[in-house]
């Protein structure tokens, strides 16, 4: 229940009209208060950049545990048994994290490296020789599709299925609207495929997945667990990488000063990824839960409230970023939160890192304009912002 002097408002965030153009709708909520009350949904949220951070720097409080989504897994059977790493707290987070983060480190991704820029050069030189092409299956879905699959050692059979599991992972998030019954409508056969997929004997010696079940033969954790790890990185590995990929080049299309700016500076690839993320974040929004009662700039929230945290319009907060509407790759944009922030910021994001920078680089050497050639359409889901095609043409330098 909403008491005291927080702002009610009449918005459902998880509406057709709202996901199709959340940046129209995100200032209304900003401006409404540090915390406001959402009346359709009977939760709380915060929109501002200070609050968002410091909801999600507070953990304690904030907690996870109770699902990042609106169902309150205290009351709620979840969707699917808890993730390990995005659904707990601590303890039991940081040792899931710690096991990940031991795979997911610095030393294999420049071993990656190399493979992956000769694959991204190699891509973005078959685009450019066709002229015309749409970006989201031809590169933002191609190219992770290109490279994650064999770096986790998945199993050949079945790797479509993994957007689609996505689809209804992030739908999963929020409530059980028209968004997520169509969305997800015909997809249930990657709910099983990704079942099988994280099983050890179908995953290839060598890759993340297995490194997941040698920790189990390591004692750090069981078998079971090493599943549902694998299981993360499936969920958590694709969608949000496609959508990045086609964010930058959404930004970078609209944009041509900008890539001008990049082609001139292909050192630009990387900060281009990171100013595309804080200006159209994937993943638009989490929930967090209050394990305690709390009080946010004078408000009292009580404990057992559901808390929706705008970490995209966290990121466009004109109280914290000088023309925050505004693409400019050559801005500071540090500190943004389109990964998230504290002890669950991103696991994968040196991950998304890499792909974004060398998409980015090979743009910048291969194309020298790359124009709209017709209205980039969204394909709605309750968490992400996400594309379902961007037709454009690029010309070869
Ligand atoms: C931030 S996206 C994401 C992260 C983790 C998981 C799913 C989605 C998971 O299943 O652990």
């Amino acid at each position: 229940m909403n008491t005291g002097s927080i702002a009610s408002l009449d918005i459902d965030p998880f509406d057709e009209a709202f996901l199709a153009d959340p940046y129209a709708h995100h200032a209304a909520l900003r401006d409404a208060g540090p915390v406001v009350w959402l009346e359709p949904l009977g939760v709380y949220a915060m929109a501002r950049f200070d609050e968002v951070q410091s909801a999600l720097r507070n953990h304690e409080t904030f907690c996870s545990s109770r699902g990042v989504g609106l169902a309150d897994f205290s009351k709620e059977e979840p969707f699917r048994p808890p993730s390990l790493l995005l659904e707990a707290d601590p303890p039991l987070h940081d040792r899931t994290r710690s096991i990940m983060n031991r795979i997911v480190s610095l030393k294999a991704l420049k071993q990656l490296r190399p493979a992956w820029q000769a694959k991204a050069d190699a891509l973005i030189a078959k685009l450019v020789s066709k002229g015309q092409f749409d970006a989201v299956p031809e590169l933002s879905e191609a190219f992770p599709m290109m490279i994650f699959p064999d770096m986790i050692g998945l199993a050949d059979e079945g790797r479509e299925h993994l957007i689609d599991y996505a689809t209804i992972v992030f739908n999963a998030f929020g409530p059980r609207n028209r968004v997520f019954e169509e969305g997800n409508a015909g997809k249930e056969a990657a709910i099983d495929w990704v079942a099988w997929a994280c099983e050890r004997q179908n995953l290839k010696r060598g890759g993340w997945g297995m490194a997941l079940y040698e920790a189990a033969d390591r004692g750090e954790c069981t078998p079971e667990e090493a599943g549902k790890m694998v299981r993360s990185f499936l969920s958590a590995g694709v969608d949000t990488t496609v959508n990045g990929i086609g964010h930058m080049v959404l930004a970078l299309a609209s944009h041509p000063e900008e890539f001008q700016k990049l082609r001139e500076n292909h050192k630009l690839a990387s900060r281009a990824f990171e100013e595309s993320l804080r200006w159209d974040s994937t993943v638009q929004t989490f929930f967090r839960t209050t394990a305690k009662d709390t009080e946010v700039a004078g408000s009292n929230i009580p404990e057992g409230s559901k808390v929706l945290l705008f970490l995209a319009s966290a990121n466009r907060d004109p109280r914290k970023w000088d023309d925050a509407d505004q693409f400019r790759i050559d801005r500071n944009v540090s500190g943004h939160v389109g990964f998230g922030f504290g002890i669950h910021q991103c696991l994968g994001q040196m991950v998304a890192r890499l792909e974004g920078e060398l998409i980015g680089e090979a743009l910048a050497k291969q194309v020298s304009s790359i124009r709209l050639t017709g209205e980039p359409k969204r394909r709605l889901n309750n968490t992400l912002h996400a594309l379902g095609s961007l037709p454009v043409e690029m010309e070869v330098v």
